[in-house]
């Protein structure tokens, strides 16, 4: 069997009851996307019950005139049915209707009842109506156009190589995964643009741009790209990027009008501006509202928008200023915006104040912005979190996140309510997430976290899927129904994020990994350096002081979030010390000390993933052999590491503190 298509490699099932329906398909749109879900229903009845389908051309009345209809499966269009994207699929007397308003519902309801008979249930009595609860579900793609991709850890690039953009069958595969979890845009270049990718939105690109455009819209997916802010200088030789020059203006505009031309099915621009050596409105004292205002209005007669990132810090500063927070940022920047940004502008706030740490407090900008298009943008490329070495499986994070009650309001007030639009009845908004896929065969370097693209795409269509259910779906997709595999499978993945909080940095502190390529222990290796990603340890005690005594970061939350951050006594014991220096004699909830639960944990996170490879030892038999070989040999080095990461971790604290390990075990 060939495994390269994740969990669209479809086995064969001879044995599943209810063939019958895929003998004939009726069909009335022509459109490349119901095309698509044509294709896709006949490629997986094909491929996983051995049955060609006959495809059978109806008018486009059908449907109200029940007599006519045959046994088999009907994608219809009707405009009273569920839309934005959403579905009904329902069984009645040998007939499969798949319903939707647009066909990209029809497409997603075709993935689903493919999805259905993988998972070998029945379709007897099928009844399913969903709709995708946000309007925007992104990926993020950090791909460079000589082929490397930052932050990436699953081989190169496949939409760059050697300055060219790559348009072939890798890119239809890919569309075809994304849209089967309900990916609609995409970034293809990363954030950083290099003088190169500035070219991008210029005509040596178009071509392959507008069929990289084509590929995508067949699977509903809309391409975007990342935006050089000071391409009027480096493209049109301009002697200025200001926002507010007239030069600049009418510069973006004709450069749009060629782009939009050349690219008619772009959706827009990705912008990381005044951060991190990026150029930026700041360098000319304008906002970054007037930023993204400006480009804005360039892309509108287009319908484009532009997506303008919050990850805005100093990445300068002077570790000896313990009152500089680089947490406040994005929140100092643009709380005082809210309202000030067109409607074709959408911020994109990254789920923490910090950087993707294995555990952050929610941004507070969530909650606090109210006139704002937001979207939350997380990370499946597991920068800070194994990078696809360690099984760490992130949807129970994300579910976190979009639980968090901002208290914006009495109700509705998390996280997903308001970047789904519901909170502040917005409609351009939603989630994106930095991906994690690459050359390799099997797309995401290790097996297992190809749980965490599936898993993102799913949880952003249908943000009320728990964790554990998003993990058995992608398990039988990809593995089958054997229930020895899956439950050991989803254990495997339920148990990785905690294992890794707990061999990591301890309680919500972050950043003690190797600086710049952010793998395995250095627990001071930030510590006195520019990035503002401290954790302030001493002999007596550990922590940044977020409290009033300190930076005031609390203070940003809305009440009673603020207060009970404010004291170390009703802090959530998680982010202790992301908010609090605490001395390491301090007792936690537990009855524990600090020092003695840092110890603790550490051996924990270890025997935790000694027990993931035990759970893994046990599916040799019953996992096809090449990908059981890839995830051991993964899994050996994991444990390397975590123990790594346990005696550094806890021979920095002993050192420290001088306060032995109450149980006596070996630290060094
Ligand atoms: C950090 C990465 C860096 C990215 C940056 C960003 O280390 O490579 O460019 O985020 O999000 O996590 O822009």
């Amino acid at each position: 069997m060939d495994y390269s298509l994740a969990w669209l490699s479809y086995r064969r099932l001879p044995f599943y009851e209810e063939k019958e329906y895929f003998q004939k398909l009726y069909v009335q749109g022509e459109d490349g996307i119901t095309s698509s879900a044509v294709y896709e229903i006949c490629r997986g009845a094909e491929e996983i019950l051995g049955i060609r389908t006959e495809i059978v051309r109806l008018p486009v009345s059908v449907g109200n005139e029940k007599s006519e209809v045959k046994e088999g499966i009907y994608l219809f269009l009707d405009s009273n049915g569920p839309s934005g994207g959403g579905y009904r699929i329902f069984e009645e007397k040998g007939v499969i209707w798949i319903t939707a308003a647009e066909p990209e519902g029809l497409l997603y309801g075709s993935f689903e009842l493919i999805r259905q008979v993988q998972r070998e249930r029945t379709l007897k009595g099928l009844e399913l109506l969903r709709i995708p609860e946000n309007p925007l579900r992104m990926l993020n793609h950090w791909d460079n156009l000589d082929g490397s991709i930052e932050r990436g850890y699953s081989g190169k690039s496949f939409f760059f190589r050697d300055n060219e953009v790559l348009v072939g069958k890798r890119t239809e595969d890919y569309a075809r995964l994304a849209a089967s979890v309900g990916i609609n845009g995409v970034v293809i270049n990363n954030v950083n643009v290099t003088e190169r990718a500035t070219k991008l939105i210029t005509c040596e690109y178009a071509i392959s741009l507008k069929r990289m455009g084509e590929v995508f819209s067949k699977y509903g997916i809309r391409l975007y790209l990342s935006l050089n802010f000071a391409a009027p200088i480096e493209l049109g030789g301009l002697a200025t990027a200001d926002p507010e020059a007239m030069e600049v203006r009418e510069w973006w505009q004709a450069q749009m009008k060629e782009t939009f031309r050349n690219i008619p099915s772009l959706g827009g621009f990705l912008v990381k501006a005044d951060s991190e050596g990026r150029p930026g409105p700041f360098t000319y004292d304008r906002t970054q509202a007037q930023g993204a205002n400006m480009l804005a209005e360039a892309v509108k007669p287009y319908g484009g928008i532009i997506i303008w990132r919050c990850f805005v810090y100093n990445c300068t500063q002077d570790w000896r200023d313990q009152k500089t927070d680089r947490a406040r940022s994005a929140y100092d920047y643009f709380m005082p915006l809210d309202g000030d940004f067109h409607e074709n502008v959408i911020l994109q706030i990254k789920n923490g104040p910090m950087d993707f740490q294995v555990r952050e407090p929610v941004s507070p900008l969530f909650g606090a912005l109210s006139k704002t298009n937001q979207i939350l943008e997380v990370q499946i490329a597991q920068e800070y979190t194994g990078q696809q070495k360690h099984v760490c499986y992130l949807i129970p994070q994300f579910k976190e996140i979009l639980g968090f009650h901002t208290r914006c309001r009495e109700e509705g007030d998390t996280v997903a309510d308001i970047i789904s639009g519901r909170c502040f009845s917005r409609r351009n908004c939603g989630m994106a997430a930095v991906a994690n896929t690459g050359s390799d065969s099997n797309w995401t370097g290790h097996d297992l976290a190809a749980a965490n693209w599936y898993g993102f795409g799913r949880l952003a269509f249908e943000p009320s899927l728990s964790a554990e259910d998003i993990a058995r779906e992608w398990c039988e997709c990809t593995f089958g129904t054997n229930a020895q595999v899956v439950h050991a499978v989803c254990k495997i993945l339920m148990m990785s994020w905690p294992a890794y909080e707990k061999y990591t940095s301890p309680l919500g502190i972050g950043w003690m990994v190797n600086p710049n390529n952010h793998y395995g222990p250095s627990v001071d290796g930030y510590e006195y350096d520019r990035w503002g990603t401290y954790h302030r340890a001493d002999h007596l005690g550990i922590g940044v002081e977020r409290g009033k005594a300190g930076t005031g970061f609390a203070q940003t939350y809305l009440e009673p979030n603020a207060s009970i951050y404010e004291e170390a006594e009703t802090c959530p014991e998680e982010l202790l010390l992301f908010f609090h220096y605490i001395p390491y004699t301090y007792m936690l909830k537990s009855g524990k000390t600090l020092i003695q639960h840092i110890y603790d944990s550490h051996f924990e996170g270890v025997e935790d993933v000694e027990k993931i490879i035990g759970l893994w030892e046990g599916l040799r038999e019953l996992v096809p052999g090449e990908i059981f070989d890839r995830v051991k040999l993964r899994m050996e080095h994991q444990l390397e590491s975590s123990l790594e990461w346990r005696d550094q971790i806890n021979s920095y604290f002993y050192r420290k503190s001088f306060i032995a390990d109450e149980k006596g075990r070996t630290i060094y």
